[in-house]
């Protein structure tokens, strides 16, 4: 299938003006990713001027130095592991770095600078990365399906088989250019073929992929079955205090990472949705991650290990037991029970990817392990790439977000960045929204995500206004007008989104399993621990001291403001109590007239954002401008879906009329 190159088409994007005088570069070239900065360089710069800078081995002085004539890849200690120097002096351009990874990134990052047009006189720029983990989790299935994936099929396999590529090359380019580091290739629920990926069956062609991924810095991970020595019929327990099955692992360990080089450790969805786990056992989920930890530790293998563990067989009669409580009941007990290279990923959430949720209290809970979070650029809840929503602005808050887990440095940044504690291993990873399709991404707005998230792990200071610039400038050129119609699109996207859908952080209301399109009583009476508990006076989940007890798992201040309807913030009422429709928001209006208010304007932004893109026909490439403009008409008639049901729903509910006479039905 063809595909298209993202933020990498160089071709007839606007230039800084030097550009066109670089006839040198200059690198010893010592390992492949050096090898392919200037393979990057090269491509670029002929793509943009018509010719190809010369590699020249040595130092090179620039004759002149009215001219910017040569760019430098430079070794050199000064900065951090993984970050990079860009300089200009007297006609050359230095790209410094203290190992090849550095100078990878270095080397796109001035390829982003001359997309975007600036200038490249007197730069003087160092990036060090903020968090040493940034990694991509591909929900990809071996049969080629993708779990909660928007945008065709996988990449990475088809039919049983690994897949590897030219699409390999082009998606590692892709990810390292945005300075992702880490890749888990196969979907967390392993099953099947993909229980065989840690066996000779595959290992010719992992160690193909995982090759092509070292020389772009990237090491490659798998998503681990837990009951592997049992479903690969070797033995009949997977408990993890066994001596037979803790050999079994050491066994296996030593096979893989020999047969893989450049693997980096294992991801596990354990004891969860069906998964098996050490629960059965009887053991904890310590006792399952130390066991591969162990076994891991010889290689440098880190075994991540998610904490998305609940009771999804839950009676919705009970008002008891509470889904959010879950990943933190089950994991606060067991801080400071974890090896060293295990990390425990948290997903920003306590319940599950919606549109608003509060942070997870795991982070500035856990004070004794190595943490890292998981976010969802896979719009699974958030429209699933046929609405746009970028989702950046809600990452960058989940990171600013204050834990208050001790006096300064308590972000969720700082703990996955690891100052808070001083882990080295920790990071943030993202569910991956590609596919097959051509364009990556199938929405070409949902590239913004991918990109946006590579760039935010790196520096999370960055506002996500300034990326989606960036990603705007680096995709389509330097053009004011597009510039100026995406970045509204963008920044309007999630805003639009959560007010036409769910209301106040109550989340779901989406139609069951596909988890797509308004469906108001969709999981009320289901088994996920998923409610909104409307009744005719009110709706929300009392989460308070008096409910479930869970905004009590915070730290302070937040616990209390949580737990009080007077002080929760307002975007997560419904989330931590029953509130009734009559009640007066902050605005003034009462939360049944916030109701049918956000979704009439929410509807309204849509229009908005549709209108404005029509503008752009002509400016950007025909292709784009037709499937994104058609999934634009199906995002305004699929928003006033959402608005009339769930309007509807509360009106009927409530029986109180729109204060503004507007049509419910
Ligand atoms: O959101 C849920 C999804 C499942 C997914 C699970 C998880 C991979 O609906 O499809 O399974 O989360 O995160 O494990």
């Amino acid at each position: 299938m063809n595909f298209e190159q993202a933020w990498l088409d160089y071709k007839g994007k606007a230039v800084s003006t030097e550009v066109g005088e670089i006839k040198f570069i200059c690198a010893d070239v010592q390992d492949e990713l050096i090898r392919n900065s200037v393979k990057e360089l090269q491509a670029a710069v002929k793509a943009m001027t018509g010719k190809e800078p010369v590699l020249q081995a040595d130092s090179f002085e620039s004759k002149a130095e009215q001219q910017i004539e040569s760019i430098s890849l430079v070794i050199k200690e000064g900065v951090k592991a993984e970050g990079y120097r860009l300089l200009e002096k007297a006609g050359q351009i230095i790209v410094e770095a203290s190992d090849s990874r550095g100078i990878l990134y270095g080397t796109f990052a001035l390829i982003r600078l001359i997309q975007a047009g600036e200038t490249l006189r007197g730069l003087h720029i160092t990036k060090e990365p903020a968090m040493p983990l940034r990694m991509l989790n591909h929900w990809d299935n071996m049969d080629g399906s993708i779990e909660r994936g928007y945008s065709g099929e996988s990449f990475f396999f088809e039919n049983n088989e690994i897949l590897v590529n030219d699409r390999t090359v082009t998606y590692a380019r892709l990810a390292s250019s945005v300075g992702i580091n880490a890749v888990v290739i196969n979907n967390v629920n392993v099953k099947d073929s993909a229980t065989y990926l840690i066996t000779d069956r595959y290992f010719d062609q992992l160690k193909a992929m995982s090759e092509i991924f070292a020389g772009y810095g990237i090491k490659l991970y798998l998503s681990l079955n837990y009951a592997a020595p049992v479903e690969l019929n070797e033995l009949d327990s997977a408990d993890p205090l066994s001596e037979e099955v803790r050999a079994w692992w050491k066994k296996r360990m030593e096979i893989v990472f020999g047969a893989v080089p450049n693997l980096g450790g294992f991801l596990i969805k354990a004891d969860s949705e069906g998964r098996p786990g050490p629960f059965t056992y009887g053991r904890t989920h310590a006792d399952g991650a130390n066991m591969l930890a162990e076994a891991a530790e010889p290689y440098g293998g880190l075994i991540i290990w998610r904490c998305f563990v609940y009771n999804c067989k839950q009676d919705w009669r009970d008002r008891k037991t509470d889904r959010a409580r879950s990943g933190y009941d089950n994991f606060i007990g067991l801080d400071g029970t974890f090896r060293d290279n295990v990390i425990l990923q948290i997903k920003n959430g306590p319940m599950d990817f919606q549109v608003r949720e509060p942070v997870h209290p795991l982070f500035g809970g856990l004070k004794k392990t190595n943490q890292m979070l998981e976010v969802q650029i896979a719009q699974e809840y958030t429209g699933q790439q046929r609405h746009i929503c970028y989702l950046i602005p809600m990452f960058r808050q989940v990171l600013k977000y204050r834990t208050y887990v001790q006096e300064s440095n308590d972000t969720v940044e700082d703990i996955v960045s690891g100052r808070t504690f001083g882990q080295k291993n920790c990071g943030m990873a993202a569910v991956a929204n590609t596919g097959n399709d051509e364009n990556w991404t199938g929405h070409d707005m949902a590239a913004a995500n991918l990109y946006g998230f590579g760039r935010l792990a790196f520096e999370p200071d960055l506002t996500a206004e300034a990326i989606a610039k960036e990603w705007i400038r680096v995709t389509y050129g330097v053009n004011k007008k597009a510039e100026e119609i995406l970045l509204n699109m963008l920044m309007n996207s999630w805003p639009a989104y959560e007010k036409y859908t769910s209301p106040l952080g109550i989340g779901w209301m989406v139609n069951p399993s596909v988890h797509y399109g308004p469906n108001v009583d969709g999981y009320e009476y289901d088994r996920w621990g998923t409610y909104h508990r409307a009744d005719h006076l009110g709706i929300g989940v009392d989460r308070s001291r008096v409910g479930t007890g869970y905004a009590l798992l915070y730290n302070e201040p937040n616990a209390s403001a949580y737990d009080d309807r007077e002080r929760c913030p307002e975007e997560l009422l419904l989330f931590f109590h029953h509130i009734p429709y009559t009640w007066k928001l902050k605005t003034g209006k009462t939360v049944i007239q916030h109701i049918y208010d956000t979704h009439f304007e929410g509807v309204e932004t849509v229009d908005e954002m549709a209108a404005g893109f029509e503008k752009l026909k002509g400016i950007l490439p025909d292709k784009v401008f037709e499937r994104v403009m058609k999934r634009l008409s199906h995002q305004k008639e699929h928003a006033r879906e959402w608005r009339d049901q769930v309007n509807s729903y509360f009106y009927r509910k409530s029986g109180i009329p729109d204060e503004k006479g507007r049509e419910i039905w």
